[in-house]
Formats: structure tokens, sequence, C-alpha cells
């Protein structure tokens, strides 16, 4: 039975990747950061096959004790501070996880098992202000905030273990990546509950910031299949994870609307921008400049090549379907709220 070490478990990538290494028939350790009440958050429903662990990524000492216990043949670091809006406010905490703490993790894995394979969650949002379109494994990078400035550091650094230490240390580049279990301060998922609480009528309407922003968007259940198999080929390599297609803020939430019943359409433009049901001619959307970003990443869209050919990577749930999949999902939640709430 191969055993693996999972960071950020309870998160929404952890969460389906515990899925797929138990049903794989992998032991399944995942790290728990102490908290005054515990949250199982994602894993809630399969807490029972998971060996939890306390442990921080900002103390090598917890993780070294981590790799004692597991004895992780696979270690998946795919713990962050992952909200690239909040790296402005907590740039130090945000290095000190998402930059050290894969050094950390790095050197744990040295002194306990070097042997031991390790997946590092690299991300699009190291491209930033993009050199090339697509983006592909050789594109320069060029970051636009402090969480892909930190993220590029653990890029690099993995890829020196690798070629310091001949480990077996590599990255998936992935690029958007989405689901019913997304955070809901991420744009996607905070439009579809939103539009869920219009359609239920507990909300007038959505704030947003930038909509022409654009992004490479697939659903995390593909996404976790691509770092199982970057771990399983022969010698360790980098791959980008992605659909090859772009689409703006603007048409997400177009898509997220239409898929719980409401046409809209958008009219005005900049900061004056919103979005109309046609059928009522309420406004259901605005612009906030509030969430603009100090610096933004336009557009993001990936060249997943590499991993479709030498993985065998093949993304089964199509931009249609994920959108649907998380309206219909946040349909059933706000109802349920409704319900337990007597509204
Ligand atoms: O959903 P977002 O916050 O995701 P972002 O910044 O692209 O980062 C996500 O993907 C990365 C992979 O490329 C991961 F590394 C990272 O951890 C995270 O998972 O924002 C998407 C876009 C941005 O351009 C943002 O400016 O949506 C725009 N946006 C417009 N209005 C908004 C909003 N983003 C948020 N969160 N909230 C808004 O109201």
């Amino acid at each position: 039975m191969k055993r693996a070490l999972i960071t950020g478990v309870n998160g929404q990538d952890g969460s389906y990747l515990a899925e797929l290494l138990l049903e794989n028939g992998y032991e399944v350790y995942g790290l728990m950061r102490r908290k005054s009440v515990v949250d199982y958050g994602n894993v809630e429903h399969i807490k029972d096959k998971i060996n939890f662990i306390y442990a921080d990524m900002q103390d090598v000492v917890s993780l070294i004790r981590a790799m004692r216990i597991s004895q992780a043949d696979e270690v998946y670091n795919l713990a962050a501070q992952s909200f690239v809006a909040t790296s402005w406010d907590t740039p130090c905490t945000t290095a000190d996880i998402d930059a050290v703490g894969v050094t950390n993790m790095l050197e744990a894995i040295r002194v306990v098992k070097p042997e031991a394979k390790f997946y590092q969650a690299s991300t699009s949002e190291m491209f930033g202000k993009v050199q090339a379109i697509p983006q592909t494994e050789t594109t320069p990078f060029y970051p636009r905030s402090p969480y892909g400035v930190a993220k590029l550091y653990g890029y690099w650094i993995t890829k020196n273990y690798r070629e310091s230490y001949d480990m077996y240390a590599c990255s998936g580049i992935l690029f958007n990546h989405e689901s019913e279990r997304r955070g809901l301060e991420f744009v996607t998922r905070k439009i579809t509950n939103s539009v869920a609480r219009i359609k239920l009528g507990l909300l007038d309407h959505v704030e947003l910031g930038n909509l022409d922003a654009k992004r490479d968007w697939g659903h995390s259940k593909d996404y976790v299949k691509a770092m199982w198999l970057i771990l399983q080929q022969d010698k360790p390599e980098d791959y980008v994870v992605a659909t090859g297609t772009t689409i703006t803020v603007r048409d997400f939430a177009k898509a997220a609307f239409k898929a719980a019943g409401i046409e809209v359409e958008f009219e005005g433009s900049g900061v004056d921008e919103i979005a109309k049901d046609k059928a009522t001619g309420k406004v259901v959307l605005k612009v906030n400049p509030k969430f603009f970003r100090p610096a933004e990443v336009e557009l993001l869209v990936g060249d997943p090549s590499k991993a479709e050919k030498e993985l065998g990577w093949v993304r089964e749930i199509s931009f249609d379907e994920m959108v649907e999949r998380m309206v219909a999902n946040d349909l059933k939640l706000v109802e349920k709220e409704i319900k337990s709430a007597n509204l």
C-alpha cells in the first residue's frame, strides 16, 4: 500500500486528491493546522479515512515529524495562502507559507525520506503579465502579486532540490481550477453563489471588480488527476495543466446566470458597467472598484499539450458543465439555508 501525505488536505484540491488516492488504495495522511474549532472543511465526508497530523508549513520541525509519522512515498504540497487579493494585505505571511514553506517541506523530505516523490502546486499566476500566448512550460515568468512572487520561489526551489539532490521533485503549473468546493472569495464561486441568492430572492445584485480579466478555467477534479500522474512518471518534470481556452469574468457571469435560467445583458463600461435581467429589467450585477487589484493579471491561457502527450491527461468536465454543476450546487445550498432559517 502506497502512502501519501497531502498538505492543504481540507481545501478544494486536497479533498478531490484525497478521494482519488483513497480510491487507488493509498494510505492518506493529511496535515491539519490547529484551530480553536476543529474544521475538516472539504474532507468532512471522508475524515475517518484520513490520518491527520498537526503541523504547519512555517514550522519545519512539525513537517519532519509529519514525514516520520507518515513515511510518505508521495508528498503533495497543496497548502498555501492561495487568495491572490489577500497577498497584498499579508505579503510576509504569504511568502512564509507559499515560498519558505516549500523549502521547509523539501528539507523535511530530504532529512527523513529523500526517495519520496514531491509535487509542488505551482500556478499560472507566475506568468502574470504574460510574455507569450498561450503559456507553456518554457514561457518566461512575470508575477504580478506577492502571491505570484512567492509561488515563483516555490517553483524554483523545487527545481533546485531536483537538480541539487537528485530528488523526484516537480511542479504542476496549474491554471485556474474551480468546483462546487471552491471558497466563496474566488470570483467563480462568488458569482455562482450570488446567482443562486439572486434567483431565490435573497440578494438584489452581485458586485464584482475587473470584468475584462480572462482566465483559463477547468474543474479541480480533472486537475488533481494530473497531479497524481505527474508523480507516476519515470523522471521528474514540470507540466502546464490547462484547458487551452480563455474566458472573461463577464462571460463567466453570463454563463452562471444562464445556468440559473436568467438571461442577462451588459451595458455601460468601466466602473459604470452593469448587467440587467432581460426579463425583468432589474440590475443583477454592478462593478465595484473596491475589488480591483493593485496590479492585475489580464489574460491567462495555457497550452496543455505536454501533459496530454506525456501524461495521457484528459479533461473530462467542460466549462459549461462546470458552471452548471456549481450553480446547481449553490441553488441547493441556498434552498437549504432558506428552509433551515424558515425564511
Ligand atoms: O478567482 P480569482 O480570485 O482567482 P485568481 O486571482 O485568478 O487566482 C486563482 O487562480 C490561480 C491560478 O492562476 C491560483 F494560483 C490562485 O491560488 C487562485 O486559485 O480572480 C480571478 C479574476 C481576477 O482577475 C480578478 O481581478 O477575477 C477578477 N475579479 C473580478 N471581480 C474578481 C472579482 N476576483 C475576485 N476574487 N472577486 C471579485 O469580485
